[in-house]
């Protein structure tokens, strides 16, 4: 059992994010970055634009990352002991590919209420300032939700450039992180991401979100996996996990799941401008 310390709980409390948290081995992590690239070799597009979510459906070693119990010790710290898993996403930004992530509140879109939910990001390779690290400002999730704008900008990761604006850059602090390590953050915490000026790839597997069963999906449907405990408030559909890679019915759930998510993801905002 490796729950949280008391004062990596503090920090979360005051700053919104935890990090660095040695989670894998750097072999388990070039294990694991192997794996995406065999499905990329395998299946060029599943990956690709919005089938970069949930490849924990379709693989299963992303799935025992996804319910490794080290991860869900920290989790459970911060939501309690019944967990569920709705949903992963991979950041992976290529060198030379101009990609960014604009600095945002992922409660502001991802529909899930209440805020009883964690984000874990996975460095499957090596994260820092120079390829483009997550960037976090700091205690910025005990404001309000903020207003965003949407600016669909080339080379924005995020599907609709959700944008925070006015984000003190000097009051960021980066996330660097080695192969293996990961961090949590908060639902309201602004952070975002900048270019990878290095010469390999950035890859983050990203659980987005670890939710306590009495989370709703306020936009839409999502289905989950149990990770840990009970479901008591039963509020989702259950789903279940992968017996081998790329098998051809969990290709067709997971792009069932990428679907719903992009109805979430555009709910009620179909237009450009501040939301
Ligand atoms: O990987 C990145 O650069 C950004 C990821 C992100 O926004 C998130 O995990 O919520």
């Amino acid at each position: 059992m490796t729950y949280l310390s008391s004062n990596q709980l503090k920090q979360y409390e005051e700053k919104g994010f935890i990090s660095p948290i040695n989670v894998f081995s750097k072999e388990k992590a070039k294990e694991i970055r192997n794996e995406i690239e065999l499905i990329e070799k395998k299946r060029p597009k599943e990956l690709e634009k919005t089938g970069r979510y949930n490849a924990h459906l379709v693989s299963p070693l992303l799935d025992a990352v996804t319910h490794d119990s080290k991860i869900l010790d920290s989790v459970q710290s911060l939501i309690g002991k019944n967990i569920l898993v709705c949903g992963t996403t991979l950041f992976i930004k290529n060198p030379n590919e101009k990609g960014f992530v604009s600095y945002h509140q992922d409660a502001k879109y991802i529909g899930l209420e209440p805020h009883n939910w964690v984000t874990a990001w996975v460095a499957i390779t090596n994260s820092n300032e120079k390829n483009g690290c997550m960037r976090m400002w700091s205690g910025s999730h005990k404001d309000n939700l903020k207003d965003h704008d949407q600016k669909f900008n080339k080379g924005n990761l995020l599907t609709r450039g959700q944008t925070v604006r006015n984000v003190p850059k000097k009051e960021t602090t980066p996330l660097i992180l080695e192969a293996g390590q990961m961090s949590l953050h908060h639902p309201t915490v602004v952070h975002g991401s900048e270019l990878n000026k290095s010469n390999d790839r950035r890859i983050g597997f990203v659980i987005q979100s670890y939710i306590g069963t009495n989370v709703r999906q306020v936009l839409g449907k999502n289905s989950v996996q149990l990770a840990r405990g009970v479901d008591e408030f039963n509020y989702h559909e259950i789903i279940g996990r992968p017996q081998k890679l790329l098998d051809k019915n969990d290709i067709e759930l997971k792009k069932q799941e990428n679907n719903n998510l992009q109805e979430i993801f555009y709910k009620g905002s179909e237009k450009k401008g501040k939301f």
